[in-house]
């Protein structure tokens, strides 16, 4: 038996005994333990929320967000789109509905994200004239940042400027303010926000290739004498193909260059994908065959995904004295992105937790790395 089954099975049977000690029918009622806990003297452990839990809609997602989780990451809500939708209107609302759950509930919120090429609103899309998008630009990130400045604990301020090989993306911002455009950036966030901390974010940038080129870009913005204070790794993974040692040389790289690094929307796919990464505008044909596990994950994918987790928090561990920070991208199954990207209506288990919010053995895994 692993020393995580082992782990596993000492919980259920505290539970059972809790259960027949208690003349009760051995049921599953006692709490599984804190992962923020079990990890507070290693680094923070974040996760996603959507409207819904920022509004408290859900009681059971409530619950579990407060006992596990000491970080939050706005999943959409401060993106450009929603937070900024037409020139002179800022839409604040449920960022600060965010700020004020997390404050109440000891949770540091890690702002996402100011400057991203998706999700952009309409009106700055149209925007033809290169002095005009800097204005947007400009005022974006003054305005949001400078807002919640002693608010939130960091922010991405550039999220996924980079290509697979290394160099920029020819997204809207390369092609109208140029390749200085991420140190602009972090310049206008550092005056405006002087007691956040100050994040570049990828997928794919613990590549060889990307990471080159994420270690140029952060380079470039310390050598104009501005502020970056960590490296976000997204963490879009596939089962059976974690890529560990190009996680351990990134690791080791960032820190080189005196950066915090983050595991910042951690998730393991468990589904059929013909590509890597989290470019959101590529898609894939759908199909029954894409989608195998509708009625539950057979317990040798369980497993499989148990070990994936329980490897990525080792060498995590390893790392605890450079790695600040690990996000799982959604609080639990029924609310991840991966349901429905690149092929919509699918049933993904990519999470710690189930769709009944209840722990799955990869949970355990993770949590039995600190017995
Ligand atoms: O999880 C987010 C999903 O709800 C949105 O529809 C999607 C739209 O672009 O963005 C998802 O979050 C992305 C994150 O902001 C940046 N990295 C990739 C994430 C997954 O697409």
């Amino acid at each position: 038996m692993t020393q995580r089954n082992a782990f596993a099975a000492v919980c259920y049977l505290c539970l059972f005994v809790a259960g027949c000690t208690s003349g009760r029918k051995a049921t599953i009622t006692k709490e599984p333990p804190s992962l923020k806990a079990l990890y507070k003297n290693d680094f923070g452990i974040g996760t996603a929320l959507n409207t819904e839990q920022i509004e408290e809609k859900d009681p059971k997602a409530a619950e579990l967000i407060a006992r596990q989780f000491n970080m939050a990451t706005p999943e959409n809500i401060m993106k450009e789109e929603i937070i900024h939708p037409a020139w002179d209107t800022y839409n604040f609302d449920l960022a600060d509905k965010m700020v004020e759950y997390c404050k109440k509930n000891d949770i540091k919120v890690n702002a996402h994200t100011l400057i991203w090429h998706s999700q952009m609103p309409a009106f700055a899309r149209r925007i033809q004239s290169v002095d005009s998008f800097r204005t947007f630009f400009t005022n974006h990130i003054k305005t949001v940042a400078g807002r919640y400045d002693g608010k939130v604990y960091s922010w991405d301020v550039v999220n996924e400027a980079l290509n697979e090989d290394g160099t920029m993306r020819k997204s809207v911002f390369l092609q109208k303010l140029g390749d200085d455009f991420v140190t602009d950036a972090f310049r206008i966030a550092q005056e405006a926000a002087p007691h956040t901390q100050l994040y570049y974010n990828d997928y794919n940038n613990e590549q060889p290739a990307k990471r080159a080129g994420c270690i140029a870009l952060i380079k470039k913005i310390q050598a104009a004498g501005v502020r970056i204070d960590g490296v976000g790794i997204q963490g879009h993974w596939h089962l059976g193909k974690i890529p560990l040692k190009d996680i351990e040389e990134s690791i080791v790289q960032y820190s080189a260059l005196g950066l915090k690094v983050m595991f910042t929307e951690l998730d393991i796919e468990v589904l059929n994908r013909n590509f890597s990464g989290a470019d959101v505008s590529q898609t894939m044909q759908g199909g029954s065959s894409n989608n195998p596990y509708v009625n539950g994950l057979p317990d040798s994918v369980q497993q499989k995904l148990a070990s994936d987790y329980e490897a990525l928090f080792r060498l995590f561990l390893k790392y605890k004295n450079n790695v600040s920070r690990v996000t799982l991208w959604g609080v639990h199954d029924g609310q991840s992105w991966l349901n429905g990207w690149p092929v919509r209506g699918r049933t993904n288990y990519p999470l710690l937790f189930d769709r009944n919010y209840l722990p799955k053995p990869a949970f355990y895994a993770v949590a039995a790395l600190k017995k």
